[in-house]
């Protein structure tokens, strides 16, 4: 199992939130996606250590951004 952090940008509400759970949720082999609304924390749970490009254009297609720090 692999848990990775990454920090989201432009989120405001539950709304939000939920758009990014769902399409980085869908990603193959996520098993739980947490979302930290405050700080923008997005913690992945994963069976397999994710590609960071895949949670990238995941994040990109619900409209928000993976901020590089
Ligand atoms: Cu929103």
């Amino acid at each position: 199992m692999s848990v990775q952090t990454y920090h989201v940008t432009g989120m405001t509400c539950g709304h939000c939130v939920s758009s990014v759970s769902n399409e980085v949720g869908a990603l193959p082999g996520v098993t739980d996606v947490s979302v930290d609304l405050a700080s923008g924390a997005v913690t992945v749970t994963s069976e397999q250590p994710l590609d960071d490009a895949r949670v990238r254009e995941a994040v990109e297609e619900a409209g928000y951004e993976v901020s590089s720090t």
